[in-house]
């Protein structure tokens, strides 16, 4: 095996590893030294995952709702928090939420009420922010379920606060906000594919306020919540976070407005999963973001790769600084790892580069040939 696939397969290990024993392995024959040096360094700087200590758990603070302790609460029940228990037993539980409302299937809800003209309905999905947890979100109607509108709470499930459906408080409390049995738990297992993750529970009895107002806010009107855009890393007091021109809501690389070389339109294919044999070097046109569009991270310092236009999803572009900094709560997002552009050593404008993500990885050689690339996966694997 190549070595520079060993390291990297070493680093999304364990989930790529089930993959290796299956598939066999070409032997590569392009050589690079630059490709050698990112992965040994990768390698040396990898850093294994590590729960968070109890104390990083109590000292959990939600950054836009009041988060209470209260006394008589549901407790929780093991296996609460396990996506299995939403299918076998949400069923039927809530008879009187009307199938499909706001097109949110029964199983995704955890908590749904009707008071008057209002609706509610709190539910988990992976739609919009693909994380290895689902997002929890709330769907509103003022109009007896007519017309709904959808809110992000900024709350990936069980990271660490776990919602309790069989709750038998009140949604709306008594100023129209929405009130939340939950509890703290701690990851203790990490993701890998096909698993779900184990957590412990560490603080009972616990009651969030999401009050609606905090939840619609959008500062500087540009279509993003000041929750999403604590998300995305973006300026909740800036409509347009790069000065690119375009909205940060519209945009689909909405942090980084960096000027474009022969080798972005590359990257806007891989990230694409699209693997031409040619690829010219056109600009593509640009594309908006809607409300439904998918959003992947990608963690880089290249500059080439960073100034990528998708036109099917949206990419967080964080440099490896911004993703030191970024929270130990957040569940990431789901990040695809692309690799630099890296020169082969003794052939002239050839480059090797990867892509990979949770569905696979494609090793490939491109070439500058006349108006574009071409491209050659040369080693690939479908987890
Ligand atoms: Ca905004
Ligand atoms: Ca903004
Ligand atoms: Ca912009």
């Amino acid at each position: 095996m190549k070595k520079h696939l060993a390291l990297l397969l070493f680093l999304l290990a364990p989930a790529v590893l089930l993959a290796q024993e299956e598939e066999e392995w070409e032997e590569i024959e392009f050589k690079s030294k630059e490709q050698d040096e990112y992965y040994r360094e990768r390698v040396e700087n990898y850093q294994p995952w590590k729960p968070l200590d109890e104390n990083e758990i109590m000292a959990y603070e939600n950054a836009y709702f009041a988060l209470e302790e209260i006394k008589n609460f549901t407790p929780f029940q093991e296996g609460e928090d396990h996506q299995r228990y939403y299918y076998e037993s949400l069923k039927h539980r809530f008879d009187d939420c009307p199938e499909l409302a706001a097109k949110i299937d029964k199983r995704q809800v955890i908590r749904y009420e009707k008071r008057d003209s209002m609706e509610a309905i709190v539910y988990k999905s992976y739609e919009y922010f693909m994380a290895l947890e689902p997002s929890i979100y709330v769907a509103y109607s003022e109009d007896q379920g007519r017309s709904w509108t959808f809110y992000y709470t900024g709350i990936t499930h069980c990271q660490p606060l776990c919602f309790k459906p069989r709750s038998k408080m009140p949604l709306f409390n008594k100023q129209g906000d929405l009130q939340l049995e939950a509890c703290l738990l701690r990851q203790i297992s990490s993701f890998w594919l096909g698993h779900v993750s184990d957590y412990e529970l560490v603080k009972d009895g616990l009651l969030l306020t999401i009050d609606m107002e905090t939840l619609r806010k959008d500062s500087d009107g540009d279509g993003l919540t000041d929750i999403e855009e604590a998300r995305f890393v973006t300026d909740p007091f800036n409509s347009d976070t790069d000065g690119d021109g375009i909205a940060d809501g519209l945009d689909l690389n909405p942090r980084m407005s960096v000027p474009r070389s022969d080798k972005t339109v590359v990257y806007e294919y891989l990230i694409q999963f699209c693997f031409a044999d040619t690829i010219p070097l056109t600009i593509p046109e640009l594309c908006y973001a809607n409300e439904k569009t998918r959003t992947v991270r990608i963690v880089t310092d290249c500059p080439e790769l960073q100034a990528v236009q998708p036109r099917t999803m949206r990419v967080i572009v964080l440099s490896e600084e911004d993703y030191e900094n970024s929270s130990r709560y957040f569940v990431p997002m789901d990040s695809y790892h692309l690799s630099p552009m890296f020169k082969v050593d003794d052939e002239e404008d050839a480059y090797l580069v990867s892509v990979s993500a949770r569905s696979g990885f494609w090793d490939c050689l491109v070439k500058k040939i006349d108006k574009g690339w071409k491209l050659d996966v040369i080693s690939s694997g479908i987890f």
